[in-house]
């Protein structure tokens, strides 16, 4: 159970990651334990855990805060409802590749097919749910118009805000999750974190490229997440 009274607001020394952070992983977005997170208002994005068991198996399950680079451009759907790049500028994300239609009509503008956001996530057992496999879920704080199954995902972890704990419920779970979201946020703004939005980690943030070795109908199966 969690220990009771108020939480830390921020997470992680001011003046920055320090060891073992950053971490870097990356994968495709993948189907997770299906058990309505979204509907909860708390979706996440499940990753492989492959790269964590292979080059960060001693990580303590917790969670984390970072910084998430997603690429629509393999996400049928989202890339679908995306037009080529036009001359509109970009939202409040960070876009290389500007998909906003320059149309008049009342849709919502298309996401930008690359963008960064700021995220918190839990790797681990969810002893709540007493999982039997371990997970890397990531809830990305940003609103997503749609579903991005498929879209290539890289992860830059930042820093620790707690372990993982049971709940005597749901609510209080979800609750515990919110606080979460609120000291990742803030914890991230901080200069010495802000940074890793920019520059040479920005260009790790917007580098696909590995997705090219993956196979498409694997991850479709979920054949990826063992
Ligand atoms: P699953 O059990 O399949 O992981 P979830 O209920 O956790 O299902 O929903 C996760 C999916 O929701 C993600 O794979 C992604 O396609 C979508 N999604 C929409 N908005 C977000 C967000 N802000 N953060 C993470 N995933 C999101
Ligand atoms: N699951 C747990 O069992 N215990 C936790 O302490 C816990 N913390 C979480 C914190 C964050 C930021 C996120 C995104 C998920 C967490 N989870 C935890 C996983 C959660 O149970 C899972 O996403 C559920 O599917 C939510 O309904
Ligand atoms: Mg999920």
């Amino acid at each position: 159970m969690p220990p009771n009274g108020p939480r830390e607001p921020y997470a992680g020394p001011e003046a920055g990651p320090e060891a073992p952070f950053p971490i870097k992983l990356c994968g495709p977005v993948i189907k997770g334990f299906g058990r309505g997170s979204k509907e909860l208002g708390i979706p996440t994005a499940n990753i492989p855990t492959e790269g964590l068991s292979t080059e960060h198996p001693t990580l303590p399950s917790g969670i984390y805060y970072g910084f998430v680079g997603l690429s629509l451009k393999s996400c049928p759907s989202a890339a679908a409802a995306s037009t080529p790049a036009s001359s509109s500028p970009s939202t409040t994300t960070t876009s290389l590749s500007s998909t906003n239609t320059t149309s008049s009509s009342s849709a919502p503008p298309a996401p930008p097919l690359i963008s960064i956001h700021p995220a918190v996530l839990s790797i681990g057992f969810n002893p709540f749910y007493k999982n039997t496999v371990r997970s890397v879920e990531i809830h990305i704080l940003h609103e997503f118009p749609r579903d991005f199954y498929g879209a290539a995902l890289n992860l830059l972890i930042l820093g620790y805000i707690r372990p993982e704990y049971d709940y005597v419920s749901v609510d209080a779970l979800v609750e515990d999750i919110r606080v979460d979201c609120a000291v990742a946020a803030r914890s991230l703004e901080r200069p010495a974190y802000a940074r890793f939005r920019t520059g040479a980690w920005e260009a790790w943030l917007t580098d696909f490229s590995w997705m090219e070795g993956v196979d498409a109908a694997e991850v479709e199966r979920g054949v990826l997440n063992q």
